[in-house]
């Protein structure tokens, strides 16, 4: 199908709290170098989102900090907004849905729905606090936990042990808000019958989408569609949200999952009068871009909703990501373990192209991906920097020293194989990075732009133009070659602005301008052509597109994680009452298969203390310690670098698997291992005994 319009969508992000790299490694960023591939081929294009301002997050976060919801969305909103301008994700239009339009469009698109007759109107009985009056969303209701006795377990999930729950589960259920008993009450929502369009599903994902759409989106989509689909309540008991638009529906909002994607709609509406062109038009090519938590909301309910209503287009595609871990751990929002947007932009200001490399370069579109800042100045400095920055660079020093700081010559008719080869990778450039870009590539395509650098780094060694001019016996014919060498090489870097634009829009505006070209340039058509500058054309003189990545940026940023954790951390040990924490807890991990005594008496367990404690270098992770074993002192290496600080460790006691075979961890050796406990939260704990044990003394 040919496409005439394309409108793309990125996830509305929850308005209750700051968006960390995570997000824009998943969604925003590819969303971003998608449109403005498109917007340089001048295809029609409109790029839509939002704060998503309503749901149970919201309404928890804003208890938390004691304000209202509608402070909480305020605050967020403004954060989430200047963070991704501040690292120019473009969208046309970045709106909320609490405004009015979004209300009107929702509660339009539920009243058709309603009208046609698809609901189904259910009664339940659900638990209501009698002295709020309002009913309880899962997560507003505490009590213990049937597994491990927590007594501070949510409705639908023990933070202590992990355990998923209802909260018909829970022992003596009571509400978070008040100290009310909790009772049951009927209560009416309209269910969208989603197993009515298992059929179509099946025919238009299963079958239609297996070449198309990413082995993960679709494996997501089909395995959900194969284990049944249930009819979904629509509609929630809460005061915060869009109001069910039915008489006698008081205390009644749409489910955040109905409205949220309807926001896309709403806000294209506010876009452009020509809104329904986006939407309803056959030729439009709608794409969302999304992280795979969203997945079936996005591929199965919404579309089914859309399908519900009629006339409007389904989305093409939906090339979610996996998530980003940080430093080899999952992100974690109540653990405080990110890389918050508003910061970096912040900490490193001008340099949004550098994240947005290592981002693109690292992105988790197969499977999940760690960043590290380690890594991060690795692929700063080594690749970004020392290619194509490097490339960049060189053709501009050469230039001004060898031509007079003016583009040199092409002399076409004595160019020889290398040349022709040259020209021959900048055209094919065009047509990878085209590849890998209509195909939702993007690490790819990046790796193909920063190849073309690369191949213009070994044209210049190859022609060494440096070496040419110090033949003066030779003069004109090594002006020759030295001139077409350059030539090429600042046509090449003209190209490589082109093809950057999408992913690093900043770099390529500061390369025109050294240049002294318009962004017109930057055109796509523009891409393959080697005329591009003109000759004898004067350009700016030689300046560093990238700076390095310091050593104490890194070290700064590290320090940054580990504070935030230990602040996260004490200020949950001072709430341990507080209810309201949305985050879910890593799981308990898996009860071990049954032991023997024989097997137990194998190990050899005892008390030592930390007698030294110390970092280890380049190993962000590990502490050398040196341990106090009664009758002899030993070193372990422990893992543990990211929890305490040295100083805070010593005279610590600790129980040491004292057999444990040797081992070299960065060239140290570590003989043995402590044990320690880890919290559902993710802390490490000094899980020692209360009096002092002699060092060396056996743990039975
Ligand atoms: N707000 C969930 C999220 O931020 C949700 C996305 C809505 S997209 C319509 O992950
Ligand atoms: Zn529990």
């Amino acid at each position: 199908m040919d496409f005439k319009r394309y409108l793309i969508t990125a996830a509305l992000p929850y308005a209750n709290g700051p968006v960390h790299i995570g997000h824009l490694a998943g969604c925003y960023l590819p969303a971003d170098i998608y449109v403005r591939y498109l917007r340089a081929q001048k295809r029609d294009v409109k790029f839509v989102c939002g704060s998503d301002e309503h749901g149970v997050p919201i309404t928890i976060r804003a208890m938390k900090e004691g304000i209202t919801p509608q402070d909480v969305v305020d605050k967020y909103n403004k954060i989430i907004k200047d963070s991704f301008a501040g690292m120019g994700i473009s969208f046309d239009i970045y709106s909320r849905t609490s405004n009015k339009i979004h209300h009107d469009t929702s509660q339009a698109f539920f009243t058709k729905l309603y009208n046609d007759g698809v609901f189904e109107e259910r009664e339940s009985e659900q638990y209501y606090d009698e002295q709020k009056n309002v009913f309880l969303a899962d997560r507003y209701i505490v009590g213990t936990c049937p597994v491990c006795g927590n007594e501070n377990a949510y409705g639908d999930q023990c933070e202590k042990c992990g355990s998923t729950l209802s909260p018909e589960q829970l022992i003596n259920p009571r509400s978070a808000l008040s100290s009310a008993p909790l009772v049951k009450r009927m209560t009416k929502h309209w269910y969208f019958p989603l197993d009515k369009y298992e059929p179509w599903l099946k025919e238009w994902i299963v079958e239609g989408k297996k070449d198309q759409w990413k082995p993960n989106v679709y494996g997501q989509c089909k395995s959900w569609i194969d284990s049944g689909l249930q009819p979904r309540a629509m509609t929630r008991d809460s005061n915060w949200g869009v109001p069910v638009p039915l008489p006698g529906a008081e205390g009644k909002v749409l489910y955040v999952w109905f409205d949220a994607p309807i926001g896309y709609i709403s806000a294209t509406k506010e876009l452009t009068s020509q809104w329904a062109d986006y939407w309803c038009k056959e030729d439009t090519k709608l794409v969302h871009f999304i992280g795979k938590d969203n997945i079936v909301f996005h591929c199965i309910i919404f579309p089914a909703m859309l399908k519900a209503h009629g006339g409007f287009v389904l989305p093409e595609s939906v090339p979610a990501n996996e998530f980003l871990n940080i430093e080899g751990e999952k992100v974690s929002t109540s653990r405080n373990w990110a890389v918050w947007v508003d910061e970096y932009v912040k900490d490193f200001p001008d340099q949004q192209d550098v994240l947005r490399y290592v981002l693109c370069a690292n992105a988790p579109e197969t499977k999940d991906n760690d960043f590290t800042w380690k890594d991060f100045q690795d692929r700063v400095n080594n690749e970004l920097s020392a290619v194509l920055g490097n490339f960049e660079n060189r053709a501009f020093v050469l230039m001004h020293k060898l031509c007079k700081g003016r583009v040199p010559a092409l002399h076409a008719a004595v160019m020889n194989d290398m040349d022709r080869a040259l020209i021959g990778d900048i055209k094919n450039a065009k047509t990878k990075v085209e590849y890998c870009l209509e195909n939702y590539k993007f690490r790819d395509g990046l790796y193909e732009v920063i190849d073309l650098a690369r191949k213009g780094n070994k044209y210049l060694q190859e022609n060494a133009p440096w070496s040419l001019a110090k033949t003066p016996e030779l003069q004109t014919e090594n002006q020759q070659r030295i001139d077409i060498c350059l030539h090429l090489c600042l046509q090449l870097n003209a190209n490589l602005a082109i093809l950057l634009n999408p992913f690093l829009p900043f770099t390529a505006n500061k390369m025109c301008k050294k240049m002294k070209v318009v962004e017109r340039m930057l055109d796509w058509e523009n891409a393959g052509r080697i005329d591009l500058l003109k000759t004898n054309y004067p350009l700016l003189p030689p300046e560093l597109l990238f700076r390095k990545i310091e050593d104490t940026e890194v070290a700064a940023q590290m320090e940054k994680l580990k504070n935030n954790l230990v602040k996260s951390t004490a200020a949950k040990m001072e709430n341990t009452t507080e209810p309201a924490k949305i985050e879910a807890a890593p799981e308990t991990p898996a009860k071990k298969a049954e032991i023997t005594y024989d097997d137990f008496a194998k190990i050899d367990l005892r008390v030592g203390t930390i007698l030294k404690a110390e970092k280890v270098e380049k190993a962000d992770k590990l502490l050398k310690l040196e341990l106090d074993m009664g009758t002899e002192t030993r070193i372990v290496v422990s893992g543990i670098a990211m929890h305490f600080k040295p100083e805070d460790i010593i005279g610590k006691q600790v129980t040491v698997v004292a057999n444990l075979a040797p081992r070299k961890m960065r060239g140290i050796e570590s003989n043995g291992m402590i044990l320690m406990a880890q919290n559902a939260d993710g802390r490490l704990i000094f899980a020692s005994p209360l009096e002092t044990a002699d060092n060396g003394s056996e743990v039975k």
